[in-house]
């Protein structure tokens, strides 16, 4: 029988849902579900109508990382020759804020592709780690990089080094996910914060994301060049002039993205 599609996409107003679909392998991450998410973000970055994206899995799972049946077989020069890393590196360039919903598993590749997402909203009771120490590999797309950046060295090391998930509950206290709510509020909660975001400038709002990963990557001196120049260039925009008169003159502001 022919798998189902591995990515669903749709559209909710300026919010698009993308959601991974391979419930029966609690969402592991084959090459066919990679390149489909970067297909699907690829075209997103380009549709205007999109301000804020959510990526989710189901409530079982996010993504229980890797698949390893597909890993299992290969040898150095065949992981190598996937460049698995182009398709997320499609996710992490996308302009508009994406939110990443996780309930039940997100771990390994899970995890990472978790943390390329600009806000996390987690359930209470999801499950969250870098397991790769237990088959013999090790985090390869960013667990031992950005979930150091995330929580720093200490409480990296523990779960790089032991496998061992941690909860949402436990994630948020660590500072690995930004929110954490009972686990049937995931959803909601990651839509309500999407349409609050879809509804502020866009222009304003993918200028900060912009400063917020490229400072990650630069000194404190170039990072502060970096947000001064963005900020004076915003006051090009017509959203700028928008949003203060219609502060100054008590109204609702209507923000036209330009
Ligand atoms: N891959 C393939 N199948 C998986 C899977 C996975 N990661 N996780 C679960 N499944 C499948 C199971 O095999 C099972 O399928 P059937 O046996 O029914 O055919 C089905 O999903 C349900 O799983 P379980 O029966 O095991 O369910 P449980 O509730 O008992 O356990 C679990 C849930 C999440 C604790 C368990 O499934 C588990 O430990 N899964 C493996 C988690 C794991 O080790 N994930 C990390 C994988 S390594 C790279 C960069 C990064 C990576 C790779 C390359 N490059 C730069 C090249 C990333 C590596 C990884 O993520």
């Amino acid at each position: 029988m022919a798998e189902q599609r591995p990515i669903v996409t749709e559209k909710q107003s300026d919010v698009a849902i993308v959601r991974i679909t391979r419930p029966e392998v609690l969402n592991a991450l084959n090459l066919a579900t990679r390149k489909a998410l970067a297909a699907t973000f690829t075209e997103l970055q380009d549709d205007p109508e999109v301000r804020c994206i959510v990526l989710t899995g189901d409530e079982k799972a996010f993504a229980a990382g890797a698949d390893l049946k597909e890993m299992v077989d290969a040898d150095a020069v065949e992981i190598a020759k996937r460049r698995t890393e182009r398709y997320w590196q499609a996710i992490a360039r996308t302009p508009q804020p994406v939110i990443a919903a996780v309930q039940g598993y997100a771990l390994g590749g899970g995890l990472e592709l978790a943390m390329i997402c600009d806000i996390i909203v987690a359930g209470e009771n999801a499950q969250l780690g870098q397991p790769e120490v237990r088959v013999g590999i090790m985090p390869g797309a960013g667990g031992t990089q950005r979930l150091t950046r995330a929580v720093g060295k200490f409480h990296a090391m523990r779960l790089c080094l032991t496998g061992r998930p941690i909860s949402g509950r436990e994630a948020y206290e660590i500072g690995l996910v930004s929110l954490v709510v009972p686990d049937d509020e995931v959803m909601a909660t990651a839509l309500k914060l999407a349409s609050d975001i879809a509804r502020l400038p866009p222009l304003a709002v993918t200028s900060i994301k912009e400063a917020i990963l490229q400072g990650e990557n630069a000194s404190l001196d170039a990072g502060l060049a970096l947000e001064r120049k963005a900020f004076q260039l915003l006051f090009a925009s017509e959203d700028r002039r928008e949003g203060m008169n219609a502060f100054i003159e008590k109204r609702k502001p209507q923000f036209k993205g330009k």
